[in-house]
């Protein structure tokens, strides 16, 4: 058995490696997020030794030069790519949705574990990679970033975000939150609560609503995974209405929204605490 998987990983590295003569193979867990095309775009492809592991790592090695695109990290065992947007501060993007994407996020478990779309576009970046991500050893900001559709963007951030293993159901924990929209994921003004909460996808049902919430469709399309409670006060994987409270919902639609993280500020405060202990 381990013999054959040794044989189809070797023909896979083959037909990947032999598109195209002088192609430098691209070695990734998430591969599919990119054509083969598309693999010219990774801006440090050709970056030796240890990979980064996150965008804002990459951006500080470079001494604040690397400009916004994908790049190669490595947050776990296995490279990944991932789109970074460098100019807003270094952030690693999880999630990029256009409002009736082209994109399904009506997708399995399995789908959501390993990523899905286009980093090029809207994906999913996946949430074994989200789980690397913030796992440590440092903490972990999550950013959100909603477009509505007259181009108003409102924004947020919960500090600190993390993601439980898959073992915990991809479990969602979120610490404080600022921003100019309104918190939706550990505010339960709709009597729904996102935090602590498990992902559910349309083949595991891990949320508190006695129906599978990422079946449940509105105008045909489904809810897609999300951390439902029993269902949602905000969902930005619903293709046709990005929905956060009382910021982007169905009758106010809004266009874009992103979620993406980055290494945690709040560990500059605790030093800054230490120093002050030192003068005294
Ligand atoms: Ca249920």
């Amino acid at each position: 058995m381990r013999g054959l998987r040794c044989c189809l990983l070797a023909l896979l590295a083959t037909l990947l490696g032999g598109r195209g003569a002088g192609c430098q193979p691209i070695q990734a867990g998430n591969l599919h997020l990119l054509t083969t095309e598309e693999h010219k775009l990774v801006l440090n492809r050709q970056m030796k030794g240890v990979l980064p592991r996150d965008c804002h790592e990459m951006l500080m090695a470079s001494s604040g030069q690397a400009r916004d695109g994908v790049y190669l990290i490595q947050p776990g065992r296995f490279p990944v790519l991932a789109s970074c947007a460098m100019q807003a501060g270094g952030w690693t993007v999880v999630q990029h949705i256009t409002v009736n994407s082209s994109v399904s996020f009506d997708r399995t478990w399995a789908e959501y574990r390993q990523g899905f779309g286009s980093l090029t576009g809207d994906h999913w970046l996946g949430n074994q990679h989200l789980h690397d991500l913030t796992r440590g050893p440092g903490r972990y900001t999550l950013g959100i970033n909603l477009v509505d559709k007259d181009g108003v963007t409102k924004a947020g951030e919960y500090d600190p975000f993390l993601i439980e293993d898959e073992a915990a159901g991809f479990r969602l924990r979120l610490g404080l939150y600022q921003g100019t929209a309104l918190d939706a994921l550990t505010q339960d003004t709709e009597n729904y609560l996102h935090d602590n909460q498990r992902f559910t996808t349309k083949d595991r049902d891990n949320d508190n609503y006695f129906q599978n919430c990422a079946k449940l469709e509105f105008q045909g399309v489904a809810g897609g995974g999300w951390w439902y409670d029993a269902c949602a006060g905000a969902n930005l994987n619903r293709r046709n209405v990005i929905y956060w409270q009382k910021d982007c919902h169905k009758e106010h639609l809004c266009k874009y929204a992103w979620m993406m993280v980055k290494p945690s500020e709040t560990l500059k405060l605790v030093h800054t605490g230490e120093c002050r202990k030192d003068e005294l």
